[in-house]
């Protein structure tokens, strides 16, 4: 078991280091980033595929705000259609390499762009909930409000952006690596509207299957409600991961 852990950790820092170097990030800061993305457990290095990792609390531990059916279907149907998409996708690109035959490069491109922001969303998603209620504090509060304000004007600011989005997407507060503060967008479907670099912090999914079974087309009620079951801890720590603190901390878990 020992010597599995390792290989493992082995294989995630591989592939952070590789991550760090691809988006040009400074080292320290870059691999650190790039570990938090893969500790999430959204890719298995052994069999070399996207995975949907399992939800880390019980399907009626939202109850709070998302009822265990939603959660069901969400995780298990929808979430997982998003890591088969990616994986076919890239399968299918692949062969397309072996054959010479790239007449449908952009289909598929758009296919990996579409699935894996899904696939990365929903991951994060479902890290930055939980059954304890609680409210931001220390360097993430900090942070918000400096960039915001207030964390009340934060809030206000998420939740009409949430609210707002033009059909499928996301309310995401994420952290832009030019300027090192915080930026709120409405991703639109599961790719669109981002700042390239930008890192998620804090997302939240306002495609009606997210919501439609307790609130119908209540959108609003689904985004007021769901401020009680934020897991502030997992924000926080992938802003410290973002931002280098953590390496700086000394911390690895
Ligand atoms: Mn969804």
């Amino acid at each position: 078991m020992a010597v599995e852990v390792t290989r493992r950790e082995v294989l995630m820092g591989l592939g952070a280091a590789a991550g760090a170097a691809v988006l040009g990030l400074p080292g320290e800061a870059g691999r650190t980033l790039a570990a938090t993305l893969a500790r999430d457990g959204g890719y298995d290095a052994d069999k070399g595929e996207y995975v949907l990792p399992p939800l880390p609390y019980a399907h009626d531990a939202l109850e709070a705000a998302i009822d265990a059916q939603t959660m069901q279907l969400h995780h298990g149907k929808h979430h997982l259609a998003y890591v088969n998409g990616l994986n076919a996708a890239l399968k299918k690109l692949a062969e397309a390499r072996q054959s010479g035959d790239f007449a449908l490069v952009q289909h598929l491109s758009r296919q990996v762009a579409f699935h894996g922001g899904g696939h990365a969303l929903h991951t994060i998603f479902w890290n930055n909930m939980g059954p304890v209620p609680g409210e931001p504090t220390g360097p993430l509060k900090a942070a918000l409000e400096r960039d915001f304000g207030s964390v009340e004007a934060f809030k206000a600011h998420f939740s009409a952006a949430a609210a707002a989005v033009e059909g499928g997407g996301w309310g995401i507060l994420g952290l832009c690596p030019m300027s090192g503060r915080l930026v709120i967008l409405q991703g639109e479907n599961q790719q669109k509207l981002t700042i390239w670099g930008m890192t998620p912090l804090l997302v939240l999914d306002v495609w009606e299957h997210a919501y439609y079974l307790r609130y119908q087309n209540r959108r609003g009620d689904y985004i007021k409600a769901w401020w009680q079951v934020v897991n502030w801890d997992d924000v926080a720590r992938r802003l410290a991961a973002a931002t280098g603190d953590e390496a700086r901390a000394g911390s690895s878990s």
